[in-house]
């Protein structure tokens, strides 16, 4: 798949690192401390195996507050330019802000990660003309209120419909099937047995025939089955991401991409060795 100037093969899962750039995750300190932090963390993660850096300057927590755009401008280019200088590896914006997406990728982001799948005004033909790669992500609501009461008929087929009708409206407005990949967005809109059918169907996703991106590392869908704190939560995560290959994820969007990457080449290995 082709990410502006990087092409990456997704026939091999790969990791994406999850850098947040939010003042809750670089409190202390000025502006270059947090960028320096920030180029730290990027670093760590390529080492470790990372092909995607998901920058992200908005909390999309349960409950967070609003960002404005110059605040998320702020927090995410000078990040995003400084790994584009440093390191070989696909960057992606998480933001629903056309502005942000379209500075991200002047500033070299080549894929534009998008929880609300192109909803807000001007987003979708801002990614159009940006030429850059798109994540469309399946929620249910809006992050202030969609875990007060998720409701579906079946979660799987919900997720299908939803994201077929946001590949529709992306390909009429100019943005190719090849730049295209799909998230059923684990946690988004979604009780705790939504997110495990979807685990267990994920395979049905598959029929939309785009690479698919999944995103469970530390969520509340590991935390509350198994009643961990969040830094207690890598086990339980390393089987669902696990799970998700066996059942034809491409990209994992994880917090721990070395003991991600190890998972990766544990599931590989059994293709690699087929006889
Ligand atoms: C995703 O699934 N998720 S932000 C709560 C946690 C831990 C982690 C309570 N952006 C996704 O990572 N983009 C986020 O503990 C995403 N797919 C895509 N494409 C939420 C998050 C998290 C929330």
């Amino acid at each position: 798949m082709q990410f502006k100037n990087k092409s990456i093969d997704l026939t091999t899962p790969r990791v994406m690192g999850i850098l947040n750039v939010t003042p809750d995750s670089f409190s202390d300190g000025g502006k270059f401390e947090g960028l320096d932090k920030a180029l730290g963390q990027a670093e760590r993660m390529v080492l470790d195996g990372a092909d995607f850096i998901d920058v992200g300057g908005e909390s999309t927590r349960p409950g967070a507050e609003d960002v404005s755009v110059q605040q998320e401008l702020d927090r995410t280019i000078p990040v995003i330019e400084a790994i584009h200088a440093n390191f070989d590896v696909v960057i992606s914006i998480d933001t629903s802000k056309p502005e942000v997406m379209e500075q991200a990728v002047s500033a070299g982001a080549g894929l534009i990660n998008d929880i609300r799948a192109l909803n807000q005004t001007g987003a979708l033909s801002t990614a159009a003309k940006s030429g850059a790669a798109v994540c469309l992500m399946h929620m249910q609501g809006q992050p202030k209120s969609m875990q007060l009461a998720p409701h579906y008929q079946d979660v799987v087929n919900d997720v299908i419909e939803f994201l077929q009708a946001k590949i529709a409206l992306c390909t009429q407005a100019g943005i190719p099937k090849s730049k295209l990949m799909i998230d059923p967005g684990f946690g988004f809109g979604k009780t705790l047995p939504h997110n495990y059918q979807l685990l267990d169907r994920l395979d049905e996703l598959q029929s939309l025939a785009l690479p698919m991106l999944i995103g469970v590392s530390r969520k509340s869908m590991i935390g509350n089955l198994l009643d961990r704190k969040v830094d207690e939560r890598l086990a339980g995560s390393l089987a669902a991401a696990t799970i998700s290959l066996t059942k034809g994820a491409s990209i994992l969007r994880v917090h721990d991409v070395k003991q991600t990457v190890d998972a990766v080449k544990v599931v590989s290995a059994l293709s690699a060795y087929k006889d």
